[in-house]
């Protein structure tokens, strides 16, 4: 049998001369491991006599823990090793240029319409939608505008080279034809909003070709006036986020109801300014009115029976208050500076809003 100290040393010096943590770890298995050289002394003790065996049981067992030691000192500088190698290989090069930043936003007519419809939501209201390409019977006829009705021209409606059974196709001048729609297809009570866009020929400063509206209309068998303006008074305030917000009901006329009101908020142009919420002026923000009882009957509800209201509001212009943005014609350019500057994150719920930072 081979001295002890002679062995000591031997295994010692194959421990330091271990190049990495897998020679180290042969030298681990083929020392300590179940059939190697140490554990073989271990196992040759059950072989001598008492005497023998007390004594080089003890240098046995002072080689295995001396060994079991270096092999865990020599692995924690191996490891030591590897990290200040990859540290001194890894760089990071801080002269690359950022990475864009790709987060889109949310353009400020979707982030309205989404808030409009978010607020009639909670009342109750559910949304329904319709084609951009209507026929004249959905988008005149049926709302109680006749041929020739002076509405007609004042629509400044786009006429598509198309007809079906007939009927001269257009570009729908407003979202109405989606209620005329709805109360064909269902019964009362009827709770809708109509988001969507709407097309009329005209264009300047304050009117684009195509534009946005979102529409509303309840049917049930007591609907009246003090609903709707109940309804109303409720959507200025939530959708201006003033529970004080005047709100005022003036007298107009539409064709497809009766009686009709604008709906004005309260405001003021201190310094050249607009201020919503105080003041002795008014601005109009809604169109409003009982559904005209010819309506009803066109679409097959029984007028003696039912009653209806419905309002519409462009989204455009409720968008520009709320917003402050001064010009329509930005709105469609798709300026990416404009909006990274008007837009909305992503992750904006309706009733959370905030602008986008980028
Ligand atoms: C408005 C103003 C007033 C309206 C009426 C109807 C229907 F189909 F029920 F008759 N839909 N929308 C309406 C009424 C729209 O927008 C300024």
């Amino acid at each position: 049998m081979k001295n002890l100290d002679e062995l000591k040393s031997e295994i010692e010096e194959a421990i330091h001369g271990a190049a990495d943590l897998n020679a180290l770890e042969d030298i681990r298995i083929s020392e300590l491991g179940k059939k190697g050289r140490v554990s073989g002394l271990m196992k040759s003790l059950g072989k001598m006599d008492p005497e023998e065996r007390k004594t080089a049981g003890q240098q046995f067992n002072e080689l295995k823990q001396a060994v079991a030691a270096l092999i865990k000192t020599r692995k924690i500088d191996l490891e030591n090793a590897d990290l200040d190698a990859s540290l001194a290989e890894e760089k990071i090069d801080i002269t690359l240029p950022a990475r864009p930043d790709t987060q889109g936003s949310i353009h400020p007519i979707s982030q309205t319409m989404d808030e409009v419809v978010a607020i009639f939501g909670e009342m109750g209201f559910t949304v329904a939608e319709g084609p951009d390409i209507e026929e004249d019977w959905y988008n005149f006829t049926a709302l109680n505008i006749p041929v020739d009705h002076p509405a007609r021209q004042e629509h400044d409606t786009f006429y598509v080279n198309a007809e079906k059974d007939g009927q001269r196709m257009v570009l729908r001048t407003h979202t109405s034809p989606v209620q005329i729609r709805t109360m064909q297809s269902q019964k009362p009570p009827i709770r809708i909003i109509v988001p969507g866009r709407t097309y009329r020929c005209d264009h300047d400063a304050t009117h684009s070709p195509m534009f946005h509206q979102v529409e509303g209309l309840v049917v049930d068998e007591t609907t009246h006036m003090g609903h709707l303006k109940g309804c109303l008074i409720e959507f200025c305030r939530a959708f201006f986020r003033d529970d004080d917000l005047p709100v005022r009901f003036r007298p107009s006329y539409f064709p497809f109801t009766e009686p009709s009101a604008e709906v004005d908020i309260g405001c003021s142009f201190e310094d050249g300014s607009l201020k919503i919420g105080h003041g002795d002026d008014w601005l109009e923000i809604l169109g409003s009115g009982m559904v005209n009882p010819a309506v009803l009957e066109n679409c097959g509800i029984d007028s003696t029976k039912y009653q209806g209201f419905a309002f519409g509001m462009g989204i455009e212009r409720i968008a520009m208050l709320k917003y402050g943005i001064p010009d329509l014609r930005t709105f469609y350019d798709s300026d990416l500076r404009w909006l990274r500057h008007y837009g909305f994150r992503s992750l904006d719920v309706p009733s959370m809003v905030g602008r986008a930072s980028l």
